[in-house]
């Protein structure tokens, strides 16, 4: 996707204000009044960090030493390493002068860095190497597709190959002029609007991508086949559209099993599978999934009846979480989530402090045995960081108004599970039916850990400070509706810091702004019968990463605390609701600090390859 441009959605007209430093390039207005801007702030795009400061640097998330990172790009398996390219600014904090930045690495946890795979320097990506997948082909040969940006502005798909087959950190990529770019937006296809291939599968004799784009406000994925992977042919329709949702970016599309958590190749195409549908929406930057069934005879992906097909319907992740890919697992048959989570700071503190961007740790992702949605979980290896000797706590009751503290864990670079208990639903406050129409985050605004409830709010005070002047609050408020009950889980940034700056008096444009949202989302369980709800964050300086019942809603923050910070930082348990909840255990590990993106030269890979 084209990344570090805010383009948003029409009730966000305010944001048009234009600053010393931003230049609006573009003022897109879509035929139904829908309207965004997309700026580049072309002049901090060069300017290259002078230091580095490391309060809110995250410990053992994916992050380079400086600068600007958005989309993880090409995620791959190949000959005992894990590759993973992202999205990158050599000079600058800010989204500009965008490489294929390539690091590596034997578990998905510790990373070396090599130099950048892929950057402009062709007519057909000459101002522009952006976001693309990767496909191993027969051969164990991988091949890079990726969209390039040629001298008119048109957006094409281009591939890269390794140089060298037998150097086991493919270090080099070339880009051949013959076959180059491999698909040419004809002119039906609106060449500005026209990105992200996937990555191919194979099925009916024939291999196939899907490249996201657009129609006034048709979303859609365009789908083109081939049957040498060189010569692509568009196909008549596309795989899937849907209307009134813009731009597609990043379309991702993989079969998942009915049974059990196995990962699938992308070309695993038979009658025993589902398949995943999923797409990054620019207007609303964020990201919407769908389980549902893929014809390969007519060459359609349809919906399962009740997947919703738009920006109502489900996300992987519920904050800040953009740009995602998957990929399949060939060493551990898993299917694999990687996904970009933005800064919330604003862009002066960006430049500042010297680095933008981090990616989430990588999820595994597989069927929820209920067939209507996906179940997410960090990658096993992140255990290798937990600390020997954990905190735990079991049997604790909370009353209402109570906060216990979980002792003697360094709070600012945890991992947390803990699960909670109850004895009835019966006090659960009504859900109000104004609400079933708005995002489950507007409900949390409203209901915030501070408003006390019946069966909840209840959870986690994470990196607060000793006097909770500072904390993001992870929570479960129960709402009964009807016969039914309703799950909302909230992760909420309101007041995360005492970086005051968000009130209209400051004169600030809104992307200058600290921004502190209360995401939310609903979790698919009945308690009615259990009582007993399960939560996991990993808590992480500037992010917090929450999965809600092994992994059926997750939400990450990014947060920036002033108070809480480093050995400041506490982590408390809270129950604000007059049902009393049960701790039946939590766990609490410090986590360590993963090798971070240290030159392959200076690094310990290969020596034990
Ligand atoms: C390819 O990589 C292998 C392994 O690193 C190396 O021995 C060989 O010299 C390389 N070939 C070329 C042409 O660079
Ligand atoms: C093509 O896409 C660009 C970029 O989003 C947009 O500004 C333009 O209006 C689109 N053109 C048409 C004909 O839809
Ligand atoms: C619980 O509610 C009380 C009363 O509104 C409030 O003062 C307190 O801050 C709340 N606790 C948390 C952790 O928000
Ligand atoms: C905002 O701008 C107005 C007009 O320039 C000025 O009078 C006011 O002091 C500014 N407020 C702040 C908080 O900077
Ligand atoms: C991340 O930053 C916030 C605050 O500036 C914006 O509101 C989001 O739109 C942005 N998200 C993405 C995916 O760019």
């Amino acid at each position: 996707m084209m990344g570090g441009k805010n383009l948003r959605p029409s009730m966000a007209t305010t944001l048009l204000h234009v600053t010393a430093f931003c230049v609006v390039v573009a003022t897109i207005i879509g035929n139904s009044g829908v309207q965004g801007s997309h700026k580049v702030y072309r002049e901090l795009q060069s300017v290259p960090a002078d230091k580095v400061i490391e309060t809110h640097r995250t410990g053992y998330h994916f992050q380079p030493p400086k600068h600007w990172i958005n989309d993880p790009n090409g995620p791959m398996y190949f000959n005992g390493l894990y590759h993973l390219f992202y999205q990158y600014n050599p000079k600058g904090s800010v989204w500009g002068n965008i490489v294929w930045a390539h690091s590596v690495s034997k578990d998905l946890i510790n990373w070396e860095a090599l130099e950048p795979a892929i950057e402009a320097s062709k007519p057909f990506d000459i101002k522009g190497c952006w976001s693309g997948s990767a496909t191993i082909l027969p051969g164990n040969k991988p091949f890079i597709q990726y969209t390039g940006i040629d001298k008119d502005e048109r957006q094409l798909q281009d591939f890269a190959v390794p140089k060298n087959l037998s150097d086991p950190y493919l270090r080099e990529w070339v880009k051949p002029d013959q076959g180059n770019p491999f698909i040419d937006p004809d002119p039906s296809v609106n060449a500005s609007a026209f990105r992200d291939p996937t990555t191919a599968w194979f099925v009916n004799g024939e291999w196939h991508t899907v490249v996201g784009s657009k129609k006034d406000m048709l979303g859609i994925a365009y789908l083109y086949t081939s049957k040498d992977f060189k010569k692509w042919v568009k196909a008549k329709e596309p795989l899937h559209s849907v209307q009134g949702t813009g731009m597609w970016e990043c379309p991702d599309f993989y079969p998942v099993s009915q049974t059990g958590d196995r990962g699938l190749d992308t070309s695993a195409v038979d009658k025993s599978v589902k398949h995943v549908f999923k797409v990054s929406l620019d207007l609303t930057r964020f990201e919407y999934y769908t389980i549902g069934v893929y014809d390969t005879d007519k060459e359609k992906y349809i919906p399962d009846e009740g997947s919703v097909d738009s920006w109502a319907g489900i996300r992987y992740d519920y904050g800040n979480f953009y740009a995602s890919k998957s990929f399949f697992d060939y060493k551990k048959h898993r299917r694999i989530l990687w996904g970009w989570a933005n800064e919330s700071d604003g862009k002066t503190r960006d430049v500042n402090k010297g680095w933008a961007g981090i990616q989430l740790i990588p999820r595994k992702v597989w069927l929820d045995p209920n067939g209507k949605q996906l179940l997410q979980w960090p990658v096993e290896e992140l255990e290798t960081l937990r600390s020997a000797r954990p905190v735990t706590l079991s049997s604790k009751v909370l009353k209402q108004g109570q906060n216990i503290e979980v002792e003697g864990i360094t709070a600012a670079q945890a991992d947390v599970e803990v699960s909670f208990s109850f004895q009835s639903l019966d006090k659960a406050e009504p859900f109000d039916p104004k609400w079933a129409d708005l995002p489950a985050q507007d409900v949390c605004h409203e209901k915030g850990s501070t408003v006390p409830g019946g069966v909840g709010p209840f959870g986690l005070l994470t990196l607060a400070s000793e006097k909770l002047e500072e904390l993001t609050p992870v929570m479960f408020r129960v709402f009964k509706k009807g016969d039914n009950h309703v799950v909302l889980f909230c992760s909420d940034a309101t007041s995360s810091t005492l970086t005051k700056d968000d009130e209209k008096s400051s004169n600030l444009t809104r992307d200058e702004m600290m921004y502190k949202p209360s995401f939310a989302g609903y979790v698919d369980v009945d308690l009615s019968k259990t009582k007993k709800i399960a939560l996991r964050s990993l808590i992480d300086h500037s992010v917090v990463e929450s999965f809600a019942e092994g992994g059926k809603t997750v939400i990450s923050s990014r947060v920036y605390p002033t108070l809480a910070v480093g050995p400041k930082a506490h982590l408390f348990l809270f129950n604000n609701g007059t049902e009393e909840v049960t701790v039946d255990k939590l766990t609490a590990w410090d986590m360590a600090k993963p090798v971070m993106n240290v030159p392959l030269e200076k690094a310990s890979i290969n020596t034990e390859l």
